[in-house]
């Protein structure tokens, strides 16, 4: 009996320990109903029918679940019994996390019955186990089994939503990709047990939107539901069209049905270069001005539907046709990828005014294979050139000109001495002319002489003369050269030379002397003037036969006799010529005196003519001659012993240029000096009374200063002198006459009284009066005739006395 009973209650403790195990997948409410349950973990356990005992053993327990989140506490969820003693006499404790270790305070056990007591919510999330140790005591303490281990496991609940790991996601897709084509992967995470339905999760997508909204409203986008991998799903993506697209995603666990949270995928469109630039329009047209370089005439637009700013929009310009010259390029203006265009070389108007520009357009980056296939766009350029009014340019500048002098008035000088490249017509002006030598006609520009060109212009400089001319166009805003002409006058041969002889002496023996030197000059210059030609004219064969004329230099030649001829006077023609072109050449008559030599070439007419047995004087004019000669000659002697006297020597001027020349002691006569002060014609004290004192100047006058006359005793007017010396020699006498009466009558001329002072002779003077040619009275009787036989130097002498 006692067998049966034992046999009985293992049976039932099994069936409820297998109940118990078998509820772990029940609902809460069965696992409430079933949690009065007893567990025996100490009892003995036998096995099999041999009656074999085993050593006493714990039992393995099946862990004991509980769900989370029951909020029907306290909860009994086991009751653990040791049958080795009687109810009531053993006393049960619990150990271990969850009950006095972290975490604390989940679980507790009356210790009477037994029963372990859940105290607080579990969550499965936070602690889903948990190991506790029971023992079983005495009521004395002594342990009455050996401790036992609960294993308690925390049954999840679906109380976790799934999240996604970002709360947006972006990604990017090109343009025009095929369907299929991956695009991003999106993630969401699931806190409940992975291993259970609960963290099952779902990925969908539940909208889409365009990026601007409403450009593409069918589905263009699939996610994988398991991997969350979003991919594209159908064609026509186009960058142009959508910018990109907000998608709307959904995840959930319990495999789609549980718990759902959501996001976002931002997917944007990767540009791609389908799209060729195109131009605006097919014509432009502009106008530059020619003759400058300009940056930028004008602008031609494209549009190009890729995406702005990058290599598939940026586009670059090509210029196929219609610019040989390489006059113009194109450039990009990054910014609005419109092509500026320039000049790049010089344009002229007068060669070309028109341009006609092809110009082809293309991306910088190769289009793509998916774009429409189209040849690439081009346009034409018209490009105007505008005439510029250029200025008016001299041929020559400075104009040069060469005029011969003498040109009369009205000589053409130049003429078409501009020219304007714009083909306008011109005005001309003078700005410069001095001496007003151009007449300029103002519109052919021809230049004229004015007057005649001659050298004795003030305004020559070396014989060049200079005047400024302008010329101006005739357009609307002129422009004005101007140039500087310069007109060297040339030199002319218009005089011929004229000779003058140096000497007109010459010998007569052809061995003697050093011939006429004859020499000449001409007003022109060089090249006009010398060197000059001297030949004896040879229309006179006689001539030729008896002279020679031989080349000395340049401009002197000598005449000499080839044989000795007559003494007496020549005259001989001359032709004396220029180096000019053309040669000027004049005939002139030299007079030559030939005349007797001495040994050393040098003339001796009066001896020659004393011993000329030729000349047949009678010996009373000889006499005469001889006494002449002897009265100079004493005359001479008491004018040396009158200077020993005196302290200053008289000066060879008194008595002429020679002390050999006796001839011009009676020229020099005539000359009047200058009065006291000028000592040095005539010393006037030589001449003074010396009986009546003057005192000399008590202080000498500072040099180059007048001294002050204070003798002048009155301050009359002068009487009218007799100036001019008569043409006729026989007036003479009354020339002197004159002179000396108005010399007597002059108050303020010094000496004052000059008859006073000449009358004085000096003291036991030799010589007799000295007075004036007129005073004399014997001479009158003589006969002079004689005189006129005495040569051409006579002749004056000669008419002189012809009239007493
Ligand atoms: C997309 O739908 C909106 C609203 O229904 C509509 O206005 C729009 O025209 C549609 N777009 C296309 C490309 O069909
Ligand atoms: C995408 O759509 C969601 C929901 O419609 C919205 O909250 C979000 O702001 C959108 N994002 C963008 C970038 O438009
Ligand atoms: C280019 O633009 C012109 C108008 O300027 C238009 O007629 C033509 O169809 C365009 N071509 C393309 C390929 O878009
Ligand atoms: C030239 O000389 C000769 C003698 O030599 C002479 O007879 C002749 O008269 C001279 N002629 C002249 C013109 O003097
Ligand atoms: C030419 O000769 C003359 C006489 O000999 C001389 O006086 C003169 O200076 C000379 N002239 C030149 C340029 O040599
Ligand atoms: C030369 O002599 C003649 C007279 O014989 C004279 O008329 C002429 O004036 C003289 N010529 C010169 C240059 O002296
Ligand atoms: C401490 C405690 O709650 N003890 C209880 C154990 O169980 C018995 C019987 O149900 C109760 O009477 C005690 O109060």
């Amino acid at each position: 009996m006692k067998m049966y009973s034992k046999e009985f209650a293992m049976f039932l403790l099994l069936v409820a320990v297998f109940y118990q195990v078998g509820s772990t997948s029940v609902t809460e409410q069965q696992a409430e109903e079933d949690s009065a349950e007893v567990l025996f973990p100490w009892r003995q356990k036998t096995v099999g029918s041999s009656g074999l005992q085993r050593a006493k053993r714990a039992w393995v327990i099946p862990p004991i679940n509980i769900p989370e989140n029951t909020k029907q506490i306290p909860k009994n969820v086991v009751q653990i019994k040791s049958d080795t003693l009687e109810p009531g006499k053993v006393l049960y404790k619990i150990q271990g996390p969850g009950v006095d270790e972290d975490p604390k305070g989940f679980f507790e056990i009356n210790e009477t019955t037994g029963w372990v007591i859940l105290m607080n919510v579990l969550d499965r999330e936070t602690h889903s186990k948990f190991k506790i140790k029971a023992y079983a005591l005495d009521l004395s303490g002594k342990p009455m089994e050996d401790p036992t281990e609960l294993e308690i496991h925390v049954v999840d609940q679906n109380d976790n939503r799934p999240a996604f790991v970002q709360e947006e996601f972006t990604g990017r897709v090109h343009e025009n990709s095929k369907p299929g084509t991956s695009v991003m992967q999106v993630e969401a995470t699931d806190a409940d047990d992975i291993e259970t339905d609960n963290a099952a999760l779902a990925y969908s997508i539940i909208g889409q939107e365009s990026i601007p909204p409403f450009r593409i409203n069918k589905t263009m986008f699939g996610i994988d539901e398991l991997t969350g991998i979003i991919s594209t799903r159908d064609v026509g993506l186009d960058r142009e069209e959508v910018e990109g697209f907000n998608i709307t995603l959904q995840v959930a666990d319990m495999s789609g049905s549980g718990l759902t949270s959501y996001s976002s995928a931002l997917i944007y469109i990767n540009d791609v270069n389908d799209n060729a630039p195109n131009f605006t329009s097919e014509m432009f047209q502009m106008s530059v001005m020619e003759n400058k370089v300009q940056a930028d005439i004008g602008r031609i637009t494209v549009t190009d539907e890729d995406e702005p700013q990058t290599e598939n929009w940026w586009v670059k310009y090509t210029i196929t046709a219609g610019d040989p010259e390489g006059n113009f390029d194109i450039r990009r203006d990054d910014a609005t990828n419109e092509g500026i265009v320039s000049v790049v070389k010089l344009l002229d108007y007068e060669s070309l005014n028109y341009y006609e520009l092809v110009v082809m357009v293309e991306n910088e980056s190769p289009l793509s294979l998916m774009g429409p296939k189209t040849p690439p766009s081009s346009a034409t350029v018209t490009i105007n050139v505008l005439n510029q009014n250029e200025p008016p340019g001299f041929r020559q500048s400075p104009l040069r000109l060469s005029v011969p002098e003498g040109s009369p008035a009205g000589t053409l000088l130049a003429s078409n001495i501009a020219l304007d490249p714009d083909r306008q017509a011109l005005r001309y002006d003078v700005e410069y002319d001095p001496d007003q030598w151009l007449f300029l006609d103002d519109e052919s520009g021809e230049i004229t002489a004015n007057k005649e060109i001659t050298k004795n212009s003030r305004f020559l400089t070396k014989d060049v003369y200079m005047a400024v001319i302008t010329v101006e166009d005739t357009g609307d805003y002129p422009s004005t050269a101007t140039a500087t002409v310069y007109i060297t006058v040339l030199e002319v041969n218009d005089f011929a030379p004229e000779p003058f002889s140096l000497s007109k002496f010459m010998c007569n023996d052809p061995e003697k002397g050093s011939g006429l030197v004859l020499s000449a000059t001409d007003k022109d210059q060089p090249p006009h003037s010398a060197p000059f030609l001297f030949s004896l004219d040879d229309s006179e064969p006689e001539n030729i036969r008896n002279w020679t004329l031989h080349r000395i230099n340049d401009t002197h030649a000598a005449l000499r006799l080839l044989s000795a001829v007559v003494e007496g006077e020549y005259v001989l023609p001359v032709v004396l010529s220029d180096s000019g072109t053309p040669a000027l050449a004049e005939i002139h008559m030299v007079n030559v005196t030939v005349c007797h030599c001495n040994n050393e070439g040098d003339c001796q007419p009066i001896l020659a003519a004393i011993f000329s047995a030729g000349m047949g004087l009678s010996l009373g004019a000889l006499l005469i001659i001889l006494g002449s000669i002897v009265l100079l000659l004493l005359l001479l002697l008491i004018m040396a012993a009158v200077e020993q006297c005196r302290r200053r020597p008289i000066r060879k001027g008194m008595l002429g240029i020679s002390d050999d020349d006796i001839r011009d002691n009676i020229l020099n006569y005539d000359e009047q000096g200058g009065g006291e002060e000028d000592e040095n014609a005539y010393n006037m004290d030589q001449l003074r009374n010396p009986n009546e004192i003057i005192p000399p100047p008590t202080t000498a006058m500072p040099r180059g200063k007048q001294p002050v006359r204070k003798d002048t005793p009155y301050n009359y007017p002068s009487p009218s002198y007799p100036r001019k010396t008569p043409a006729d020699p026989i007036d003479i006498e009354d020339f002197i006459n004159d002179g000396l009466d108005a010399a007597d009558k002059d108050p303020n001329v010094p000496p004052y009284d000059t008859a006073l002072i000449y009358d004085f002779e000096g003291d036991g003077s030799l010589a007799g009066s000295l007075s004036s040619i007129a005073s004399g009275s014997s001479d009158g009787d003589q006969d002079y005739d004689y005189l006129n036989s005495w040569g051409p130097r006579f002749n004056k002498l000669a008419n002189l006395y012809d009239k007493h």
